[in-house]
């Protein structure tokens, strides 16, 4: 009994003393190792220093068996690790699954993914500033900014990457399609190919901050989101089903970023001290960057026709490199596409189908070969056209020697004027428009009250916050192929209506917007829409008859009708011109289909209203400010087409 009891109570001392160091062992282990030999690639996570000693966090996804294999670099504020995480699994391709990666074109490519967070960003350290401005500008003072990090990525890439050719290429989309265009300058060596893919390149002519002057309120959220924390913690919030009702409420655009914390953001300071397109913009314009550049790196510029945020971007950069494209390597790619489009499937957007998959045929016949040719060095690689341009309306791709051009051989492109006339008419006449800025003939008008009060919806109501779940009835991403019939039917918006045609009438360019208009106020906004409307019947698609479908539009802040970069007030009641380019279309409008032109003076909450009364900064613009005013549109007014002709043979 006695050594029994010796024997508990020696066990029972073992086990107290245990207990009191360890009460209840973990079940965790010390490390624990996950068992990713199984997997078809191997991850690494590096923190790759940059001149100033700064680390960026990037993510490096090598397929298991690579050997000699190029890189394809994306830089993003958009969390790195997520990116090439979009599921827990064995497989490359469906961890890629998503926003930039192309995991079709990778994975069947051999390619080595590389994603980094830009320094500020989630993984990476460093400070965030907003589309760095470039070293040396006004605006950033220090030898560092987006050109030298991505410089100091691939140096690093190129000589501790094993499994590859040394060899990198850098794509992305929207802020990751402007990074691209930043690696452009003061390249890389091992830089072999660039893929900026809807970039943001001019954040006050037409890309995501403003349009023409007219402030994208819609992206408050954006603002706030992505700067006042490093991983993006902080949540905009909705306080109504209807964005409208939000927005209106407000009041100012200043007055939402006060009440929603935004002035938090060192970005939205900036964006308020800066309304009008002074050297902060000016400087920060991509396209003029590249335009003093070299090019040196084969590019491949991808634009949408309807995309919601980067519509400008491609297209300014083309135009702004192709003249010194010397060596031919610059290409552009134009799709019918909202933002991103590209990247999944693209057999239609919204009830527009295009009868085949743009998306996969843009990755398969244009951006793989283009990446083999350059990163592979595969001159069996098929050689793409300089430009690859979808023409809608027809469904067919086009393949070009240069943009814009209405066909490969046999056509031209001349100006032809869609003049605004009585009775809600619109005329065609392929004649070259005659330039308001002569003495314009003070014709008939059509007039429309514009109330602050009542600002007409870019959409129909109730309007979904911005976002882009569509499960959540988030439909922003597709909003510019919206039907405008409603828009048509308010008596504050102008609407005017060729006949029926009987002959295709196809553009190939940026349509033109020359207005003689007046105001009773002493600033105004102008909208203007160029829209293709369906035959009254569409049988193979009920839904589409009487469809009015955007093919261009854009907004314009008349205080800046004589410099975008000083706002003036405008005479009231006097008739004054105003010019500004709308965004590049491809189309055709088809027989028995009509082209209409809308006008209106506002498109809210997409833009903060304009308040009709000369403010000096309207960020800061007071309830009284907000005035109805009398507009006129004088029918000396005209839409100048790119019209693409037969060339008389
Ligand atoms: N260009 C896109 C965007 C920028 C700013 C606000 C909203 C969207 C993008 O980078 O996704």
């Amino acid at each position: 009994m006695k050594k029994s009891a010796l024997a508990l109570a020696v066990l029972a001392c073992a086990f107290l003393s245990a207990y009191a160091q360890n009460p209840l062992p973990s079940e965790t282990p010390d490390e624990f190792k996950a068992p990713v030999d199984s997997f078809d690639y191997v991850k690494r996570a590096v923190m790759i220093p940059m001149r100033d000693g700064v680390k960026l966090n990037t993510v490096i996804v090598i397929p298991r068996k690579a050997r000699d294999a190029p890189m394809l670099l994306t830089r993003t504020p958009y969390n790195a690790a997520e990116m090439v995480n979009h599921a827990e699994n064995a497989q490359m391709e469906s961890i890629l699954q998503g926003y930039d990666n192309q995991p079709d074109v990778i994975v069947k490519g051999g390619y080595i993914r590389v994603v980094q967070d830009v320094r500020g960003k989630y993984g990476s350290e460093g400070d965030y500033v907003m589309n760095r401005p470039m070293a040396g500008s006004p605006f950033n003072p220090t030898a560092i900014d987006h050109s030298t990090d991505t410089w100091d990525t691939i140096e690093w890439l190129s000589k501790n990457v094993p499994e590859s050719n040394g060899k990198v290429g850098i794509i992305g989309g929207s802020y990751d399609g402007y990074l691209p265009l930043i690696a452009l300058v003061n390249p890389h060596p091992a830089l072999k190919v660039a893929v900026p893919m809807n970039p943001m390149v001019d954040g006050w002519r037409g890309d995501d901050w403003f349009h023409h002057g007219a402030f994208r309120q819609i992206n408050l959220g954006y603002i706030l989101e992505q700067v006042v924390t490093r991983r993006n913690d902080a949540r905009w919030f909705t306080s109504h089903y209807d964005d409208y009702d939000m927005y209106l409420r407000a009041g100012s655009a200043g007055e939402l970023a006060r009440q929603r914390g935004v002035e938090q953001s060192g970005f939205w300071r900036k964006v308020v001290a800066h309304p009008a397109y002074d050297e902060f913009w000016q400087s920060q314009a991509v396209d003029k960057i590249l335009a003093k550049q070299p090019v040196t790196v084969p590019t491949l510029l991808v634009h949408g026709l309807w995309d919601a945020e980067d519509i400008y971007g491609a297209i300014a950069v083309y135009k702004a490199i192709k003249p010194n494209d010397k060596d031919n390597k610059v290409f552009l790619a134009i799709g019918p596409w909202n933002h991103g489009g590209q990247d999944g499937d693209a057999s239609k957007l919204g009830p527009i189908k295009f009868n085949s998959d743009t998306g996969l045929h843009f990755r398969e016949q244009i951006l793989m070969p283009f990446l083999d040719r350059y990163l592979k060095d595969d001159a069996s690689a098929p050689a793409i056209a300089p430009v690859n341009a979808f023409e809608t309306g027809t469904n067919k791709w086009r393949a070009l020697d240069s943009w814009p051009a209405g066909c490969a051989t046999g056509c031209f492109i001349a100006p032809a004027t869609l003049r605004l006339a009585a009775n809600a008419r619109l005329n065609l006449t392929n004649s070259a428009p005659t330039p308001l800025a002569a003495p314009a003939q003070k014709n008939a008008y059509d007039e429309y009250i514009s109330d602050p009060a009542k600002p007409v919806p870019f959409r129909q109501r109730p309007i979904p916050p911005f976002g882009y779940d569509e499960a959540k009835g988030q439909t922003w991403p597709r909003w510019l192929v919206d039907d405008q019939r409603e828009a048509s039917g308010r008596t504050d918006v102008l609407t005017y209506t060729t006949g029926v045609l009987t002959a295709p009438v196809k553009i190939s360019g940026e349509p033109v917007a020359h207005l003689l208009a007046s105001t009773s106020g002493t600033d105004a906004d102008w909208v203007v829409k160029l829209i293709d409307v369906y035959p009254d019947q569409v049988a193979a698609q009920p839904e589409l008859g009487g469809y009015q479908l955007m093919i261009s539009a854009d907004i314009f802040r008349g205080r800046y009708r004589e410099n975008p970069a000083q706002a003036k007030p405008l005479a009231a009641n006097t008739p004054l011109p105003y010019r500004f380019a709308l965004p590049t279309a491809n189309h055709v409008f088809l027989p028995g289909h009509r082209i209409m032109v809308q006008i209106q003076s506002s498109w809210f909450p997409l833009y903060d209203r304009n308040p009709q009364t000369f403010v000096q900064n309207i960020f800061h613009a007071q309830p009284a400010d907000y005035r109805k005013a009398t507009q006129r549109i004088y029918h000396d007014s005209y839409i100048e087409l790119p019209l693409v002709g037969a060339s008389v043979r």
